[in-house]
């Protein structure tokens, strides 16, 4: 019985894949970047799609980005008290000349940031002069911690083409140090950059395709598993 069970229990644990949509005909392919002090460009490569563009259900590109350490300063140079919010880490957007990528990829105006965030209210220049002097109730400053963030687009299906036929396509990602201030005006700014790394990682999702090799081996160790119970229970 704690055969049955058993194999019950793989049974059950394949058709929970499936429906949590683990197991897919995706085809993943993951690129890694870093890690390095920014700023750096990295060009990531990825092999196109060999099949029929019909083939393809969606193609889904997802950029991460880990930002460790370094520093960001902020020093008042106004006449008032200032209250700030600084964000400080890493940003990266992508661009590709031979691929349409996602929008929300490829902007740098709006990167993807790994950043930590620190208010401060920052007293009135002390008169160290322009630029940041570290130091005094003007000064405040962000100690970047290890910060991970994710995006992810699907590229339009009308570019599809661009992924689909022989060879490689190349993506460039954008890594910059990244340090933000809102909140006030007449604020010097100073960074020492943190370290960055990351992945870019391109999806094709494939209509009606075969399992990948781990459903099938968890087919098969089920199916192993009543093969034995079988046996055991004729003998
Ligand atoms: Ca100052
Ligand atoms: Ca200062």
């Amino acid at each position: 019985m704690a055969e049955l069970r058993k194999f019950f229990a793989i049974l059950a644990a394949v058709a929970i894949l499936f429906a949590a949509g683990v197991v897919r005909a995706d085809i993943i392919q993951t690129q890694t970047f870093g890690p390095a002090v920014p700023n750096f460009f990295p060009v990531v490569t990825f092999n196109k799609y060999t099949g029929n563009v019909a083939d393809l259900t969606a193609i889904i590109v997802e950029l991460s980005l880990t930002s460790t350490g370094g520093l960001g300063q902020v020093d008042n140079e106004s006449a008032s008290v200032a209250n700030v919010s600084v964000e400080f880490g890493t940003s990266a957007y992508l661009l590709s000349g031979d691929v349409t990528l996602p929008f929300n990829l490829i902007n740098p105006l709006s990167p993807l940031t790994a950043v930590t965030s620190q208010n401060f209210v920052l007293q009135p220049d002390d008169g160290d002069g322009i630029g940041v002097n570290a130091g005094g109730p003007d000064y405040g400053q962000v100690l970047g911690g290890t910060v991970t963030d994710l995006a992810s687009g699907n590229v339009l299906s009308t570019s599809f083409a661009d992924y689909v036929g022989a060879g490689a396509f190349d993506i460039t990602a954008f890594i910059t140090t990244y340090l933000d201030v809102t909140g006030a005006s007449g604020i010097s700014q100073g960074t020492t950059p943190p370290n960055a790394e990351g992945f870019v990682r391109v999806t094709y999702r494939i209509a009606g395709g075969v399992p990948e090799p781990a459903t099938l081996l968890l087919a098969a160790s089920g199916l192993g598993g009543l093969a034995a119970w079988r046996r055991r229970r004729r003998s």
